[in-house]
């Protein structure tokens, strides 16, 4: 009964590491083209399976699977795109 617990605790852990979402707020975002070039920025990289932008509230939202994502690889490709998420 104990190894079993534990089981179902690792288990949920394991599929909460998995997947993974953040909302962020990007600035430098001004126009629906900018909204568009983070999104097949972001959309290029493996792993990602969402995301979706707005341009009035300068705001994203990702989804990803982790691995083969990581927030730091979509940082960067922020950064590689020339906008970078306000926060670290
Ligand atoms: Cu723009």
């Amino acid at each position: 009964m104990k190894g079993r617990t534990t089981c179902v605790v690792m288990c949920l852990v394991e599929r909460k590491d998995a997947m993974a979402t953040k909302t962020f707020t990007v600035s430098k975002i001004s126009c629906n083209h900018c909204v568009m070039t983070i999104e097949k920025a972001l959309g290029a990289l493996p792993g990602v399976t969402s995301v979706s932008g707005d341009a009035a509230a300068k705001a994203v939202t990702v989804e990803w699977n982790e691995p083969p994502a990581t927030w730091d690889a979509i940082r960067s490709a922020l950064k590689d795109a020339n906008y970078p998420p306000d926060e670290g």
